[in-house]
């Protein structure tokens, strides 16, 4: 007699998941409570958890806690999982590779996996000049060696930064992140030569278009640091962390025009924006951009951890060899995951699918606003959509507000996350698998908490 060993009853992930917010137990469940005990012991405390529900399986467009509860998932972890989790394509380009080696650095010796996504990063850019990529494991990382490559290429060493701004939680993006609490507060003294210029900011800018704004920004950079000392402008097509803020028209493509006059690198930190996010491959495209270099991360790999740098062969050969690198950047199974992932975006049609996202999104969130005056504003580009909450009278940002409503949205069993400067936004950042009824649902939910907050 043969004894069958049996396989694990764990539900899969991906698409095949019940797509349909379901809640069994109340959220966080009885085992999430007992996991997030262990977590409040075993994790340092700095590491925060939004939502403290613990996941089994996702894909589509939910998540599947260990309690048996499925959530909507308007945060693909932060703008992640464009392409769904779990997306068979990738999980299967992942065991490929895991089967045939895990790691060699390849600085030491190299496998195909990491030219070819630099050839789809070259070539999927915008802008049809030559160019190089180099890749590393997080938007944190790779921002860093932007500025490194910008300071080697310059021989200048200030870098701008914007109001509102996000590139990251190590030292050098720390001083370039805007916030202080909770990214900066204790953690200082911060690297130095970094600046910080106003950026336009729409529904706070009362009439000021884009080209002034940007001359605002202009005439305080060459005022406070002058030109010739700087090596690059760094910024988010559309701020992310910082609220969502997508500029007036004009505004990027005068600083970036300004950059090149003065021999200034530009660089588009597109970590949240890129991959199809904002309905286009890439959210420099919306106005023409062309950065001298572009900064990806997050949906590059489908969840693996894989950041890269792309940007002009002659900026970013300028780096000596040996001068960028890292034992991990670009491990063959992150790129194997990107390979997919990049196919999928392209060959998938989910530029497409987040351009319908946003009108889908935008439908039920403006009818939603002309109901509830305390939503300021709903802004975004594709499946990158927010809504700023304020005390109708004066605009003042209801951070109180928003945090009720994002607590009764996850009690409800839809995940959405919160952003922005003053704490005040509630951003919506579904994978772009996820269905027209979810989506609908998500918001419904929405309108019931916020009638209730
Ligand atoms: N640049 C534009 O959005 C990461 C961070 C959330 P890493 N954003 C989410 C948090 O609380 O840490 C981000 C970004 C932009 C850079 C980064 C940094 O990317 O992969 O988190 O290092």
């Amino acid at each position: 007699m043969t004894t069958t060993v049996s396989t694990s009853q764990a539900p899969q992930g991906g698409p095949g998941l019940l797509q349909k917010r379901t809640l069994v137990t109340q959220i966080p469940g009885p085992r999430s409570v007992e996991l997030h005990a262990r977590k409040t012991a075993a994790v340092a405390r700095g590491v925060g958890v939004s939502l403290p529900i613990y996941v089994q399986a996702a894909g589509g467009g939910v998540v599947l806690d260990i309690d048996g509860n499925t959530l909507i998932d308007l945060g693909s972890g932060i703008a992640v999982t464009g392409v769904g989790n779990a997306a068979p394509a990738v999980v299967s380009a992942i065991v490929d590779q895991v089967a045939q080696f895990t790691h060699t650095c390849f600085t030491i010796t190299g496998y195909e996996g990491y030219v070819e996504v630099a050839e789809l990063l070259n070539e999927l850019t915008p802008g049809d000049h030559e160019k190089r990529s180099a890749l590393f494991n997080s938007g944190a990382e790779a921002v860093e060696n932007a500025i490194k490559i910008a300071r080697h290429y310059t021989g200048r060493q200030a870098v701008v930064a914007f109001d509102h701004a996000y590139h990251g939680r190590t030292n050098l993006t720390m001083a370039l992140t805007a916030k202080s609490m909770p990214y900066k507060s204790g953690f200082g003294p911060f690297a130095p030569e970094v600046y910080r210029a106003p950026l336009s900011y729409p529904y706070r800018d009362g009439d000021l278009s884009g080209p002034e704004a940007a001359r605002r920004a202009i005439t305080q950079i060459e005022k406070q640091i002058g030109a010739s000392n700087l090596a690059a402008v760094i910024i988010e097509p559309i701020q992310g962390e910082g609220g969502f803020i997508v500029p007036a028209p004009g505004f990027l493509p005068a600083l970036a025009d300004w950059s090149r006059a003065n021999g200034v690198v530009f660089i588009a930190d597109e970590v949240q924006t890129g991959f199809a996010r904002t309905g286009a491959l890439f959210a420099s495209e919306h106005e023409g951009l062309v950065g001298d270099l572009l900064v990806t991360a997050k949906g590059i790999a489908g969840g693996l951890p894989l950041s890269a740098v792309t940007g002009r062969a002659e900026i970013m050969d300028a780096a000596h060899v040996g001068g960028l690198g890292g034992t991990y950047g670009g491990n063959p199974i992150a790129c194997a995951a990107a390979i997919a992932t990049i196919h999928s975006y392209l060959d998938d049609g989910l530029v497409e699918r987040a351009q319908h996202i946003e009108a889908v999104l935008c439908h039920d969130l403006d009818a939603l606003k002309h109901e509830d005056a305390r939503i300021g504003e709903v802004r975004g580009r594709g499946a990158m959509i927010a809504i700023e909450l304020v005390h109708p009278e004066t605009r003042e940002p209801d951070a109180a507000l928003t945090s009720r409503v994002a607590a009764a949205a996850h009690a409800e069993g839809v995940i959405v996350l919160t952003c922005g400067t003053f704490g005040n936004v509630i951003r919506f950042l579904p994978p772009l698998t996820i269905s027209d009824e979810l989506l609908h649902d998500g918001i419904a939910v929405l309108r019931k908490v916020l009638a209730h907050s």
